[in-house]
């Protein structure tokens, strides 16, 4: 019961809001079968980050990052959006049609969200299924949508180099355009949902004070305590998909 009030609760909160955002991780993907990056189960327990997931190690090796990066989307493509993508597609539907604004900002690489439905979505990580030239002899993408590629590393089908994932290693900037568009998002958002993410990785785990600092409210959705758990004001322990179905149908009755 008192778990119903306290969900009720936030549900008002959610309910009301004209800006809110929900910022994502891998934890939204995990009931579609995609493993996280961190914990026990975690994609990158037995890995040797550094030689996959830097810049230095697809230097090193660019044949092997590209195979893993290709096993990935061979895995990535058999999955679905699960429960929790769609309940956010549906909410953006919901606050969009009375004249308020819904992003999701993720930090997934995925493409679940938009495949969900989702239609304001910002990537601070990238999009695997897009990639471009290590030279960066254009700033255009190229779509990579077939799995298993004829050859690693592809090449770039304008100058010949060879085409790198797009998506942001660690050590490497974000782009500077999503950067800006995610703080102004966080600064403007009365509710940021940040849901299925450890909150370790910047800049996007510094997003939700931002929300804060400018009188906005976090809600975390999240299997366990995080960094973050301190400083949110609501912290909901439990499965995404279990729990945005059910507190995003409630915010509807509250919705002005
Ligand atoms: C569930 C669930 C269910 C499970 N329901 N929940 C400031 C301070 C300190 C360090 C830095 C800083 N600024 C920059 C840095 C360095 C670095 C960084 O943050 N390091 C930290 C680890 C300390 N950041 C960077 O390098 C970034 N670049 C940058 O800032 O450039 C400027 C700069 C560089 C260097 C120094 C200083 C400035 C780039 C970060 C790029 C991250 N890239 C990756 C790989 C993407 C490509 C790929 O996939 O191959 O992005 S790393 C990986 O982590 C991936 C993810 O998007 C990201 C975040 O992980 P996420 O989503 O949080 O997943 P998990 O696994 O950690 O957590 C899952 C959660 O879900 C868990 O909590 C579960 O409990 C939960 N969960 N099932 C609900 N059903």
């Amino acid at each position: 019961m008192a778990e119903d009030n306290l969900l009720n609760e936030i549900a008002a909160i959610v309910g009301r809001a004209r800006r809110p955002v929900a910022m994502t991780g891998a934890g939204i993907s995990a009931e579609s079968g995609i493993p996280t990056f961190r914990g026990k189960d975690g994609f990158w327990k037995d890995e040797d980050v550094t030689r996959l997931a830097t810049l230095e190690g697809f230097l090193a090796d660019p044949h092997k990052v590209w195979e893993w990066y290709d096993w990935r989307r061979s895995q990535i493509r058999q999955t679905r959006p699960n429960p929790g993508h769609f309940a956010i597609a549906e909410h953006e539907r919901l606050v969009v049609g009375r004249g308020g604004s819904f992003t999701t900002i993720t930090q997934n690489i995925d493409g679940l969200h938009a495949m969900a439905g989702s239609h304001s979505v910002v990537e601070l990580h990238g999009n695997i299924w897009y990639s471009r030239c290590l030279k960066a002899c254009t700033t255009e993408l190229t779509h990579l949508p077939s799995t298993p590629l004829p050859e690693y590393p592809p090449p770039c089908p304008r100058c010949g180099d060879i085409l790198r994932p797009h998506v942001v290693w660690f050590g490497e900037s974000l782009d500077p355009l999503v950067i800006e568009e995610s703080l102004r998002l966080a600064g403007e958002a009365d509710v940021m949902l940040v849901v299925g993410t450890s909150s370790q990785v910047y800049p996007a785990a510094g997003l939700p004070y931002v929300t804060k600092r400018a009188g906005g409210m976090v809600i975390e959705i999240n299997l366990e305590p995080t960094e973050l758990t301190y400083s949110a004001d609501f912290s909901l322990h439990g499965r995404s998909g279990e729990i945005l179905p059910d507190l995003l149908s409630r915010a509807r009755e509250f919705a002005e």
